[in-house]
């Protein structure tokens, strides 16, 4: 019988994370970490349930249906048994609901369950994020009406009322430079605004609303002309109200969630506030959909490790467990250093969220906040796919067969960078949040989390004092600036 090899098995990602436990365990107050247990121990057990579900039946992907046999323009997507499952997993466990409770761990208590989910729901967390993102921008926005009608929907805990909503911004000018938007918004004589236009990435078209940017009619160029507003999708009887889905984008990655490219011609939408500046209105949910991010970015790298470690005390070569070869051990443990890191920055972020919009937050904290949102998101990016790339690379030859269910692994890992704002964007955001405050929040939370005395100090003191003078020396010249940009945020993120 020739030699067949062990495939590697996933351990269960609530019970078996050190890194996660430990950090629910000093966060939350005991009495609040039992009352979520229950829905984190469910929650890794359907990753485990998913991921051996992968193992055994063929990947389906959406399924965009045009035209029926009769000649019906329908614009119907069919969708993954995981998506089919992603509403009542959502709501059972609440996965979304628990970041909106009236407690400064709320944001806590929903982004370990994000971690714990974002895999096994092949990226229906992307819409999930994006709902997550319109909630806290309706509620930032103050409008009555449209808090009162959308987010009962998007913070259900009941599958049969609960509604995603999308965020519709990319066009074909510009995904970083919205301020190129073309789709217009025009008022009826009755006064109801309608969008005409064509949004180019749209990926939760089969959510029941979005938030979409467009230049009411008349409006100047740029982005301070931009309004925003809220959309609902399909009229009661379920037929779309002046959109169509031209096609589902074909990609290199997250498969399983349906991207598309639609056009407006009519669609009835609400303003969300003034009809101007909708780039300032849309922000809490850039800075939501980015914290989710950095979440998702952890959760692959996490994911990719335990199956890495999983597989290296199966596999043998040269007469020993790979796990038992000194090389492969430090592999593993570099991974490992890169994922703590990424992670404790990304749910630092998290609490900080949570703190701040309970105003519990220190008095540096929301600008803290603001300035490591776009470092998490850019730095976990870049890490997860280093990472993960590295996992593949501990099967060997395995990691490159697609159906090990490995490859998937680090195609969907390049998303992370490229939407909610690319690598560069994201690094002059961080421009952006030093403006006024310089790197003066980072030292309060540095000096608070690392004792001055101890020896780790003198490393962190030379990162940010030469961050510092750097910033002095260029800050006159804009050019010179920007081009230091990534550096800059890199540095900050890794000392962070
Ligand atoms: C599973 C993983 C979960 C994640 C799901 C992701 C799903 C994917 C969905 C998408 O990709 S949706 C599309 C995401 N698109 C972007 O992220 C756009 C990227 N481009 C930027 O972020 C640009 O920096 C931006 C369009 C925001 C700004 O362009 P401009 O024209 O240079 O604007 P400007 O004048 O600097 O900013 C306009 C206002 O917004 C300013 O406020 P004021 O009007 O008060 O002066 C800015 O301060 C404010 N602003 C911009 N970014 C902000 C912000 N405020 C707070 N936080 C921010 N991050
Ligand atoms: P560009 O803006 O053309 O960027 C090209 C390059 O130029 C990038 O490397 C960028 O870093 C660089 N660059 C741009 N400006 C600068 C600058 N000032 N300085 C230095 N470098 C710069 N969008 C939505 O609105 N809704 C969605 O639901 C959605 N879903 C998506 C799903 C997927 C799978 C993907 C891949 C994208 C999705 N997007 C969505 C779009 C995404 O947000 C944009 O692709 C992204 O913001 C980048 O915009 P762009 O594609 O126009 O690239």
């Amino acid at each position: 019988m020739a030699f067949l090899q062990d495939a590697p098995r996933l351990a269960h990602p609530y019970r078996n994370d050190r890194v996660l436990t430990a950090w629910l365990g000093r966060v939350l107050p005991a009495e609040r970490l039992d009352a979520i247990r229950a829905d984190l121990d469910a929650l890794g057990d359907y990753a485990v349930m998913a991921w051996d579900r992968r193992g055994r039946t063929p990947r389906t992907e959406p399924i965009l249906t045009s035209w029926d046999a009769w000649g019906v323009r329908v614009d119907r997507i069919a969708l993954t048994p995981a998506w089919e499952e992603g509403p009542g997993v959502t709501t059972r466990h609440a996965v979304l609901a628990s970041g909106h409770d009236a407690s400064p761990w709320a944001r806590v208590e929903e982004f370990a369950r994000v971690y714990l989910y974002h895999i096994a729901s092949e990226f229906y967390c992307c819409p999930l994020a994006m709902t997550d993102g319109a909630a806290t921008a309706i509620r930032a926005s103050g409008n009555r009406a449209l808090i009162e009608r959308a987010l009962p929907h998007f913070l259900s805990r009941d599958a049969a009322t609960f509604w995603l909503s999308g965020q519709w911004m990319t066009e074909t000018p510009g995904g970083s430079d919205v301020g190129r938007t073309e789709t217009v918004a025009r008022q009826d004589a009755d006064g109801q605004w309608r969008l005409y236009g064509r949004k180019w990435f749209s990926s939760a078209v089969v959510g029941e609303a979005a938030l979409a940017l467009a230049r009411p009619d008349g409006a100047g160029h740029g982005t301070s002309a931009l309004a925003l507003f809220y959309v609902e999708t399909r009229d009661d009887r379920g037929a779309w109200r002046g959109i169509t889905i031209d096609r589902l984008k074909k990609k290199l990655g997250t498969h399983e969630l349906p991207t598309a490219e639609i056009h407006l011609d009519g669609l009835p939408a609400t303003p969300v506030g003034s009809l101007d500046h909708g780039v300032r209105q849309i922000a809490p949910m850039l800075n939501v959909t980015r914290t989710w991010n950095a979440v998702c970015a952890v959760a692959s790298m996490a994911r990719a490790i335990s199956l890495a470690r999983d597989y290296a005390t199966r596999r043998s070569a040269f007469g020993a467990r790979l796990i038992d070869h000194p090389l492969h051990a430090r592999t593993l443990a570099d991974m490992q250093a890169e994922f703590e890191a990424a992670f404790s920055l990304t749910f630092f972020v998290a609490e900080l969220l949570g703190r701040t919009e309970h105003g519990e937050g220190a008095a540096h904290e929301a600008a803290l906040l603001r300035l490591l949102t776009p470092l998490a998101k850019l730095w976990t990016a870049k890490v997860s796919i280093r990472v993960v790339s590295e996992a593949l690379e501990c099967f060997g030859g395995a990691g490159y067969i697609e159906d090990t269910g490995l490859p998937q692994l680090l195609r969907d890992a390049q998303v992370y960078a490229i939407w909610e704002g690319t690598t560069n964007v994201l690094s002059l955001d961080m421009l952006r949040a030093i403006g006024s405050t310089g790197i003066a929040p980072l030292r309060v939370a540095i000096d608070a989390l690392v004792d001055p005395g101890a020896a780790e100090r003198t490393p962190i003191n030379v990162a940010l004092d030469a961050t510092e003078a750097l910033l002095g020396d260029v800050v006159a010249d804009r050019a010179s600036l920007e081009a230091s940009a990534r550096g800059v945020a890199y540095t900050l993120a890794r000392t962070m």
